[in-house]
Formats: structure tokens, C-alpha cells, sequence
């Protein structure tokens, strides 16, 4: 069958006020460019003639300004689901002008399907092309397309030419329960789905032609810090494949994302003592490409070519090369909890701030301010063979210690998180009780401006399986809101 070639604005007609729309993509990667933006400019007619106009927006984790920005700016989202990034819906969620559920990446498709959240009316699939029975090739994200795909009512694609993943995709849709079978996945790199998403041809409203390479994220330069992390992180492997804990061989490593995630994988490329390893992980940016070109890095698993353009650029000149290393899994198959605990990952995440136990807050400042999200962190800690959470001692020119008494948002719990690494030392907190654990966190990783101030605290607390002074463990955040700098806070009124 013939499918209708239409314009976005055309497109956006096919959205109305109330809808779920649901896409492709996962983090700037693989999302459908021209229809939303559409949508955003329909809204803000629509609210202009008075009327109402929000959708609810599900995506396999954060979008760009292209989506999240605009309709954000044009007052076009009721509900969001699961990851942010973009500054301006940030600002809007913190803001309460719209709802925002923080998820486990792994859970959103399943939730939709579940029925969780509210319906999905239309599907935006960013396609490299669609066959006439049907069978959609998605760009430089599995995300939650074929999920969306099969609750929708309409689908819109985007056929973006700009992209080149041929052979790259595994599409694979677990089934519900009580059906579930195991996922077969035994390998990083193995392959158990199909190279396609499945869509009713019935269901597409019609192909916008696109030409579009993907938004990007401009990482901050290493400095001292960010690089002694890296190299924290890399001895301490080192360390435990000397002492047998992981195997010679090695085990497949997840990196979560941003600044420090991008330090810890550039440390990789000059350690020969580890062995080329796996990636298997949501997310895949330019330091693995590298590190697959020096043959440390095998191959790759992830959800999402999050690349900057050039690096993009290369590995579609380069295919050949890449084809048999790059392996792109809807991301519920990326953070599937069940193949992370078999394949016995080494997790490597970022913490907005540990407390002195182990307990981790991944994604809200100061306890209310809604950073990024959990992302995929929750799917792999909870399930790593090693989960090693990582994050500058200090934060705001030294005012904020990222080591603190009691986390303000606790994402990831004592009982999820092995190794707490900074760029002072690493915390090994295995098979050790909880004041062990304060002590070694405090004398390893606490920036030493804050040692005495976290040493102190201790000093005041109740005794018991876990030391506290309830009143007092969130006093250094208090601090810092009320006086701006967390070395300004004082025991003295709560002993
Ligand atoms: O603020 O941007 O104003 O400078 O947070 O912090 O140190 O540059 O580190 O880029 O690696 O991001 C946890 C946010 C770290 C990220 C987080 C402020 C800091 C700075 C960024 P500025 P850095 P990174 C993969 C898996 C989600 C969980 C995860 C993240 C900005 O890694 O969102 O890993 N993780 N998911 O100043 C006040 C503190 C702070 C603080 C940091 N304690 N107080 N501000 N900042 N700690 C993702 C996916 O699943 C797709």
C-alpha cells in the first residue's frame, strides 16, 4: 500500500488537545524533529483562541529543545514521563506547571502497556524508512517504539534520511504476565528480535519527510576533578580483577550519562590492564566509539547512539566497521533488571549526593528541585554485579559537600549501592556494616573541608544499628538554603 506523504503542520492536526502522544527516541537521539514543534505552534493558537490545549507526552527517556523545549514554552504538556533534560521543561516541572513522573527507564513501556498512565492516542516514530507491510527502521534509538507503535490509534513517521543504522536494531517486546518468558540474552552483543518495529500499515496517517541530523549535548572538558575520578574508578577495577572478584576476562560495564559518566569511560582508553570489555548499557557516547576503534571495547549494547554529530557522522562513513559492535535494544530490553543481574554488569552512575551510609540521591537538589530524573540508574544499580556510584566531593565552588549526613531524595538505597567513589578515594562499602560504612565514606570520599564537619556529626548521633541524630541529618542542606554555604552549619543546638 501507498502511504500519504504530509507536511508536519499536517501532521500536528492529527494530535488534539488531551491526547497521549507517544515516540521514538531516547535522549536527543532518534526522536521525531518537525511534528512536535508543530504541535507546539497548534497550541499556542489554540490557547490564543481560547481554548485549551495540553497532551501527555511519553518518550523512552529525555527529549531536546526541538520537543521538550518548545511545547514547554508553549504551555502544550499535562503530564511527562520518565527522563528530562532540557533546562526549560526543568524549570517547568520545579515549577509545577506540569506533572512529571520520575520512572525507571526500564518500566515505561511496560507501564504503558499496562495501562499506568493514560491512553496512547497517537505514535511520532523517527524512521529511516517504512516498507509497505509495515515494518518500520527506526534512526539512533530503540526507546519505546514498538510499544507505542501497537497501543496507538495513529501513527505519523518521519522518514529521516539523514540517518544510517542499518542492521543495527533488535527490536524484542517481552510479553505480559502471567506469558513472560525469559529474555534470551546471554552475551552482550547477542541479538533476539527483529531489525524492525511491526506496525499496522492501517494505522499510518502518513510519511513527513525529514532530513535532520539529532540535537546535541556539549560535554564540559575534563578537569582534575572529572579525570581523578576516572582514574579512581579504573584502579578499583583493576584492583578487583587482581583479587579474582571480577574475572579475568572481565564483566560488561553500564555508564550512565553526563560529565562525570564521560571522565570514567575517557580513563578506560589508556588502561591496558583491563581487558577489551562489553558495553551493555542505555546509553553510548562518543568516548565508547573511541574506545571501540583501540579494541577496548568489543562491542556495545545500548538503547541509544548518543553521539555527537561528528562522531555520528563517523560511524555511518564507517558501518562496515561498526555493524558487528553496535547493537541498539528498545529500553526495556537496555535496562532490563533480569539481563543485568545475569550478564553481571558493572554499573557506573552518577550521584547528585551519597550520604554517609551509602544511600544515593541521583536526581533532586536540596530534596525538591528535580535535576534530570533517575533515568536508568535505578534499573542498574539495584541489579549490578558491582553498582559504583561516582560524583565530585564538592559542589557551587566548594559551598555544597556532595557527602552529607542523610541523602535529601533517596533514589537508590544503602542495599543497592557497593562502591561510592569521588575524586578524593573509593568507598568499598561490601560486606560492611553501616559505621563502617560512615567511617570509610568519610575518610575516603568526603572533601577534606568537610571531614571534621561529617566526623562531628557522627559524634552526635544516636547510637543504634545506624547512627543518627534525626534533627540534625538534613541541617547541612538547611544551611546551605538558608546561609548559601553548607561549612557554615553548626551541631551545637541539636546535641
Ligand atoms: O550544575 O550545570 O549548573 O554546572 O548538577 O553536575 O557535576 O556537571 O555532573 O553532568 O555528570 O550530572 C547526577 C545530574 C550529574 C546526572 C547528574 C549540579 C552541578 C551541575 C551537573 P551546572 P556535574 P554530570 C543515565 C543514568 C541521573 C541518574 C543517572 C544525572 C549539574 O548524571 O542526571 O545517572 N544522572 N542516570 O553543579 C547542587 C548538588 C549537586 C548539584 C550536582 N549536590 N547540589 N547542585 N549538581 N550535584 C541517564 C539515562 O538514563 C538516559
Amino acid at each position: 500500500m501507498g502511504y500519504r506523504i504530509i507536511t508536519a503542520q499536517e501532521a500536528a492536526t492529527y494530535i488534539n488537545n488531551g491526547d497521549g502522544v507517544g515516540i521514538s527516541g531516547f535522549t536527543l537521539s532518534g526522536t521525531p524533529k518537525t511534528v512536535l514543534p508543530e504541535v507546539a505552534k497548534r497550541a499556542v493558537e489554540e490557547h490564543e483562541a481560547g481554548r485549551p490545549f495540553k497532551i501527555d507526552l511519553y518518550s523512552g527517556a529525555s527529549t531536546g529543545d526541538a520537543i521538550d523545549g518548545e511545547l514547554t514554552r508553549a504551555q502544550a504538556i499535562r503530564f511527562r514521563a520518565p527522563f528530562l533534560s532540557n533546562p526549560t521543561v526543568r524549570t517547568a516541572v520545579n515549577n509545577g506547571e506540569m506533572v512529571y513522573t520520575d520512572l525507571h527507564l526500564s518500566l515505561m513501556a511496560q507501564d504503558l502497556r499496562y495501562g499506568f498512565m493514560g491512553k496512547v492516542n497517537v505514535a511520532i516514530l523517527e524512521a529511516m524508512d517504512i516498507t509497505d507491510d509495515g515494518k518500520v527502521y527506526l534512526t539512533t534509538a530503540g526507546g519505546i517504539g514498538q510499544t507505542v507503535a501497537n497501543l496507538a490509534d495513529k501513527i505519523i513517521i518521519e522518514r529521516n534520511v539523514y540517518h544510517h543504522t542499518e542492521g543495527l536494531h533488535d527490536v524484542y517486546e517481552p510479553l505480559d504476565p502471567p506469558y513472560r518468558k525469559e529474555i534470551p540474552i546471554f552475551k552482550a552483543d547477542d541479538r533476539v528480535g527483529k531489525p524492525y518495529v511491526q506496525v499496522d500499515p492501517k494505522k499510518v496517517v502518513g510519511i513527513v519527510e525529514v532530513n535532520m541530523p539529532n540535537e546535541v549535548v556539549v560535554f564540559k572538558e575534563l578537569d582534575d576533578v572529572t579525570r581523578r575520578i576516572g582514574e579512581n574508578v579504573v584502579n578499583f577495577i583493576v584492583s578487583d580483577m587482581k583479587r579474582g572478584i571480577i574475572p579475568a576476562c572481565g564483566l560488561p560495564i553500564q555508564s550512565g550519562i553526563g560529565n562525570v559518566a564521560n571522565a570514567v569511560l575517557k580513563s578506560l582508553e589508556d588502561c591496558n590492564e583491563i581487558p577489551p570489555l562489553y558495553l551493555y548499557s542505555e546509553v553510548l557516547q562518543d568516548s565508547v566509539i573511541k574506545l571501540m576503534e583501540l579494541g577496548r571495547v568489543k562491542a556495545g549494547s545500548t538503547c541509544s547512539l548518543s553521539l555527537s554529530r561528528e562522531c555520528l557522522d563517523h560511524v555511518y562513513e564507517n558501518l562496515d566497521f561498526f555493524r558487528d559492535k553496535l547493537v541498539l535494544r528498545p529500553s526495556e530490553i537496555s535496562n532490563s533488571p533480569e539481563i543485568i543481574r545475569r550478564l553481571g554488569i558493572i554499573a557506573m552512575n552518577t550521584a547528585i549526593e551519597a550520604d554517609i551510609y551509602g544511600c544515593v540521591n541521583s536526581s533532586h537538589i536540596c530534596g525538591t528541585r528535580l535535576m534530570n530524573g533517575i533515568g536508568g540508574s535505578g534499573d542498574f544499580a539495584r541489579n549490578a554485579y558491582i553498582s559504583i556510584f561516582t560524583c565530585p566531593s564538592t559542589q557551587k565552588d566548594g559551598k555544597i559537600s556532595s557527602i552529607v549526613p542523610m541523602v535529601t531524595h533517596p533514589d537508590h538505597s544503602e542495599h543497592d549501592v557497593n562502591i561510592i567513589v569521588t575524586e578524593w578515594g573509593v568507598a568499598d562499602l561490601r560486606g560492611k556494616g553501616p559505621e563502617e560504612r560512615a567511617k570509610i565514606i568519610i575518610e575516603n570520599c568526603a572533601h577534606p573541608d568537610y571531614k571534621q564537619l561529617l566526623w562531628d556529626y557522627l559524634a552526635i548521633s544516636k547510637k543504634g544499628h545506624i547512627h543518627h541524630n534525626v534533627a540534625a541529618s538534613l541541617a547541612m542542606h538547611a544551611t546551605f538554603e538558608r546561609e548559601g554555604d553548607m561549612h557554615l552549619t553548626q551541631w551545637n543546638k541539636f546535641v
